[in-house]
């Protein structure tokens, strides 16, 4: 669609939400008032920054159906993000949620070359998680054969590919370097017993280096694919075959990029905090919505031909920084710097603590290949020096780095967990 048109469907689209949030949930109707904006005031996209943003902390104010715009009598889905602390996301979904979860989710497929011929091998978590159902959904949609494989027992994970012949693989960009690893371990050839040709990964940050890994790993092509449980789940954006940048189903969502600190807007091609605003949900709309995730945003068009704008990889999250001593750091560096070096395998582990009276240490462990680990300690020793070397130039600060046994770090099913911070826990 010519941007012109999108941009006046997403208008119309617009005003329908926000005339439906004032008049259905208390929670908007008060902000918009504090706000001092009317649904009649949105006269342009320009508009939208007049209206107030939502966060993580409102969600929780309003757990579990503070925001509905519906009664629950329409609600037929209720999913929910685990959340590390304290209560889940709700995501509530009507009739006409789900069908258009169902839509976007085919999209993913369709921008990664996936038709009605691929068989699927879903092994996205199902369950409260988005990722399982919502790749389900989307493969029936396309007409794909789905197999729900969900997380875990890895090794009939590989027999049920080999055996079915699955051309797609669905998961988190960790648990398929599991998959790949257990499939080593059977002795089973990805190259000659699989016929894995595509990837749809997504759900936590990794960085180009490990896309390379992955894809030489599987002999597949790796699509990177975004979502969250608060805007739908998965389906919110995701890479065609240009490799450059994840389509947003701008029909659906309204991405901004803002300054985290101040709330300004931050112009396409700079780094910001992404801020969502959904223009077609029906239970639970969410207005502004800033989803902590760093990403650049961008409006030009695709070589692929597709107009709606794209957003970069995940550079990671406006929470997850760690500052160490006064320094900012962020995970997503380490992972580049870590697959950069030869030797190491894509498996670490990044912790922070402060000893008593000491300052913050940061500290890095990576796996060792099995080739590395046979060359012996000397080599070993090396490969660490090397790596300290490259993540001090880096981060500015020099941490701590180990480099360990093959196998030694523990391995995800779903969302790896590759950061301890001590601090946290009051050590
Ligand atoms: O992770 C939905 C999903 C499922 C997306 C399957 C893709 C594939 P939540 O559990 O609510 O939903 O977590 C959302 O995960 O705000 C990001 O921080 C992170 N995230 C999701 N996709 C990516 C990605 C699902 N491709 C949170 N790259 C988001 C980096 C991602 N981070």
């Amino acid at each position: 669609m010519p941007r012109a048109e999108l941009e006046q469907l997403q208008l119309g689209r617009l005003r329908t939400t926000v005339e439906l949030v004032c008049n259905q949930v208390p929670f908007y109707r008060q902000a918009l008032d504090a706000a001092g904006v009317r649904p009649q005031d949105l006269r342009s996209l320009h508009d939208l920054q007049r209206l107030p943003l939502t966060t993580k902390q409102d969600l929780r104010a309003n757990y579990p159906f503070g925001l509905l715009t519906v009664p629950l009598d329409a609600i037929v889905r209720l999913h929910a993000s685990s959340g590390t602390t304290g209560k889940p996301t709700v995501g509530p979904y009507t009739a006409r949620d789900l069908a258009n979860w169902g839509e976007v989710m085919a999209r993913v497929y369709a921008a990664a070359g996936v038709t009605g011929q691929d068989i699927v091998h879903n092994a996205y978590g199902y369950g409260l998680f988005t990722g399982g159902l919502g790749f389900h959904l989307g493969a029936e949609r396309v007409g794909a054969a789905i197999v729900p494989a969900s997380g875990g027992l890895s090794k009939r994970q590989v027999m049920l590919m080999e055996d079915f012949g699955a051309t797609v693989l669905t998961c988190t960009p960790s648990y398929s370097l599991v998959l790949a690893e257990t499939a080593q371990e059977l002795g089973v050839d990805i190259r000659t017993r699989l016929r894995l040709r595509a990837g749809i990964f997504g759900a936590e940050p990794w960085t180009e280096a490990m896309r390379q890994e992955i894809e030489a790993k599987l002999n597949l092509e790796a699509f990177d694919t975004f979502g969250l449980t608060e805007m739908i789940g998965p389906g919110v954006a995701s890479e065609c075959i240009r490799h450059d940048g994840m389509h947003i189903a701008e029909d659906h969502f309204l991405p901004e990029a803002i300054d985290p600190d101040s709330g300004a807007p931050v112009p396409d091609g700079e780094v910001g905090e992404l801020v969502f605003t959904t223009i077609t949900r029906e239970g639970q709309p969410l207005l502004r919505y800033r989803t902590r995730d760093r990403i650049r945003l961008t409006r030009e068009p695709c070589a692929c031909g597709r107009t709606m704008a794209r957003m970069s990889k995940v550079l990671g999250r406006t929470d997850d920084m760690l500052i160490i001593r006064g320094v900012n750091v962020y995970p997503f560096n380490i992972e580049s710097v870590v697959l950069k070096v030869p030797g190491l395998e894509p498996h670490y582990l990044i912790l922070v603590d402060r000893p008593k009276d000491q300052l913050d240490e940061l500290e890095v462990w990576v796996e060792a290949s099995a080739e590395l680990w046979q060359r012996g300690e000397y080599q070993v020793r090396e490969t660490e020096q090397k790596l300290h070397k490259d993540l001090a130039d880096t981060l500015g600060i020099a941490p701590r780095v180990r480099v360990r046994e093959p196998h030694s770090i523990q391995r995800s099913e779903g969302k790896a967990r590759r950061i301890i911070d001590k601090r946290e826990l009051g050590s």
